[in-house]
């Protein structure tokens, strides 16, 4: 083995992060929370060629993915969600009726890759608390180091996006920001429905999309939003509103930038 300086491994860690994050202050996309939804969602929009940073308050990415059902790690999917999960190389095992098996495991882990390879950046152990609002639209989120948010008095800091996906699941967290000063119309209701497990995935995917200008909802901050059911341990309607709010973003993002470009 070669020897090793201890400050050189510092400073490697140092240059790495600190480029990669003057790089993220600005992107195109800021996806806040990195369960199934915001992943997918991640990954679909940097394939579509979108500076893409997810922003996530935990150690590690994948959200709800690891306990499966009631900690069992084994995530199960209907059939709509196979060709997705084909298309990212994540294996999954026909089991009864309509069900698939998926490893939660392999189904977090393959998902961050996935993201990661088409360009992503993940920032861990960073928590939004706060949003940025310049002319009606959000603009940006107002984020620090975990465990510091709240608990000392050290100021957080502005990441900016043209858009911003609320993917933290029930906490609907960004979505809470504007409902607290009452910036969202009363029609959007507060509370998610009781468990059902058909409704609810449909839900989440068909009602994906654009709340508040430049704040966008996909998974369970869908439910938790716009009042739809809760469904349990089931993630295909998870991943397929991901996939759907990602194309949605990457519309409106094109549409502004050839407003921008014609005017
Ligand atoms: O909850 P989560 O997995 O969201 P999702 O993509 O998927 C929901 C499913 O896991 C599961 C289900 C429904 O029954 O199938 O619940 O909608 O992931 C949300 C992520 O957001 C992070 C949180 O740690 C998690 O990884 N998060 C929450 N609040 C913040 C945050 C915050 N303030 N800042 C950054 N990340």
């Amino acid at each position: 083995m070669s020897s090793l300086d201890e400050v050189e491994i510092s400073k490697t860690i140092l240059c790495t992060y600190h480029e990669r994050f003057l790089d993220r202050i600005a992107s195109d996309v800021i996806i806040v929370g990195a369960g199934p939804s915001g992943l997918v969602a991640a990954y679909f929009l940097a394939k579509s060629g979108l500076k893409v940073t997810v922003l996530e308050k935990r150690l590690a990415p994948g959200g709800g993915i690891w306990g499966g059902g009631m900690a069992m790690n084994v995530a199960v999917v209907q059939d709509e969600a196979v060709p997705l999960l084909d298309e990212m190389g994540i294996r999954s095992q026909p089991r009864r009726a309509n069900l698939h098996a998926v490893d939660a495991v392999e189904l977090a882990a393959g998902l961050c890759w996935k993201a990661l390879q088409a360009g992503v950046i993940v920032f861990n152990l960073t928590t939004c608390e706060d949003v940025c609002i310049r002319n009606q639209r959000l603009t940006g989120v107002v984020v620090n180091r975990t465990n510091i948010a709240g608990a000392l008095p050290v100021d957080p800091i502005v990441f900016s996006a043209k858009a911003v996906l609320d993917a933290t699941g029930h906490e609907a967290v960004l979505v809470q920001c504007l409902r607290r000063r009452g910036l969202l119309p009363t029609s959007v209701s507060a509370q998610e429905g009781p468990m059902h497990a058909t409704a609810g995935e449909a839900f989440v995917v068909d009602r994906a999309g654009e709340v508040f200008p430049g704040l966008w909802l996909s998974g369970m901050s869908v439910a938790a939003t716009l009042g739809g059911p809760r469904m349990g341990p089931i993630f295909g309607g998870m991943l397929l509103s991901g996939k759907r709010v990602a194309e949605a973003i990457a519309a409106a993002v094109s549409d502004e930038q050839d407003r921008q470009t014609t005017a």
